[in-house]
């Protein structure tokens, strides 16, 4: 077997860094001294689907389904909660605050209407009739001005740092820089791992430099497919790394880590949170199965399992619309990070 060492030496001296590298390192870097010259702790989080390119000149690249939900809305709790955040998030994916009116079923337009008709006297600018304001519906109004308030407080403290990634070389790069960055935060230092990472990749000298041809892909020697003329297009991919390790034992080895498990069948998701937390000897897994990770969600720490569920309404529709699972999420995290503090204080 590869030693995991040798297969990151490998992955990060084959692979090119992201052109942005250097600046979302600094900015870690200017984020990190600030809050820890503040006694504050910080999160990083990771959140939305890394993306796995199949051209260096990308056309087309392999993706998964994660909106970033998650992420988003757990990134609010922490700030709530006190800990600056580091929100290291998949490119247009949802954000902190703005998801509450970006991807929803609205358009944003829809919060909207005008105000004040137009010719009351009320000149406008360029001497005709005023321009009626545009201002925010009454049923959304109270809503809108607590995230208001909540956004303005994080950005008026610097409490939230957005770092985008696209690929999944990309995502692993910057997760390495910024865990170096956070080193000197110790055990204050909290890793929240809930983006979909891809488990395989094309490596550098396997990658198509433009787009694939149609008429470049050879005949397929496992018999034709109907309508495609005997052509297939083989897409063959290497393992990613099992960063996790790197990242418990020489990245961060101080901090608190949490990881999330996604499964889609039940009957194997205690038995891959075990393996992680074996394999990766972390703090906490978190697993989730796709079709209910809105409304419940297992924590697996070494020798014990519990679920956290949102409360079941009475129509049985399967959850609570209103109470969001991460709302109970984030306070569960941070207990255990609090111990993990007090232990280790106790302990020198
Ligand atoms: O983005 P989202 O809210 O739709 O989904 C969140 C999630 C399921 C991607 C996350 O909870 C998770 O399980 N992340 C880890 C996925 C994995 O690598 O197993």
């Amino acid at each position: 077997m590869t030693d995991p060492s040798t297969s990151e030496s490998h992955y990060f001296s084959s692979n090119p860094p992201p052109p942005t590298l250097p600046q979302h390192t600094a900015q870690a870097n200017a984020f990190v001294t600030h809050h820890h010259a503040h006694s504050r702790r910080v999160v990083l989080l990771t959140s939305g689907g890394t993306t796995v390119p199949l051209e260096n000149q990308t056309v087309r690249f392999i993706d998964n389904f994660s909106a970033g939900t998650r992420g988003a809305t757990s990134a609010e709790y922490f700030l709530s909660q006190g800990y600056a955040v580091i929100f290291l998030h998949r490119q247009f994916s949802l954000l902190p605050f703005s998801r509450h009116y970006s991807h929803s079923t609205n358009c944003f337009l829809d919060f909207l209407s005008e105000w004040g008709r137009i010719g009351e006297g009320d000149e406008g600018e360029d001497g005709g009739a005023a321009t009626p304001d545009v201002v925010v519906k009454a049923k959304y109004r109270r809503e809108m001005l607590s995230v208001l308030r909540k956004y303005r407080k994080a950005k008026e403290q610097k409490l939230l740092l957005l770092l985008p990634f696209t690929t999944v070389t990309s995502y692993l790069f910057t997760l390495r820089a910024i865990a170096r960055e956070m080193r000197c935060l110790g055990n204050e230092a909290l890793f929240y791992l809930a983006a979909a990472v891809s488990d395989f990749f094309v490596p550098p000298d396997r990658m198509a430099e433009h787009k694939i041809q149609s008429g470049d892909v050879p005949e397929s020697t496992s018999g034709a497919s109907p309508g495609g003329g005997g052509k297939k297009l083989v897409i063959d991919l290497d393992p990613v790394p099992k960063f996790l390790k790197r990242l418990v034992e020489q990245w961060a080895p101080e901090a608190m880590i949490v990881s999330f498990k996604l499964e889609t069948d039940p009957a194997l998701l205690l038995k891959k949170c075990n393996q992680s937390l074996d394999r990766y000897a972390h703090h906490l897994v978190i697993g989730n199965i796709l079709a209910t990770r809105k409304y419940e969600v297992l924590f697996v720490e070494e020798g014990s399992a519990q679920w956290v569920r949102l409360p079941t309404s009475d129509d049985k529709s399967g959850g609570s619309e209103e109470v969001e699972i991460e709302s109970l999420i984030v306070p569960e995290v941070i207990k255990r990070h609090e111990k993990m503090l007090l232990k280790r204080a106790a302990t020198g």
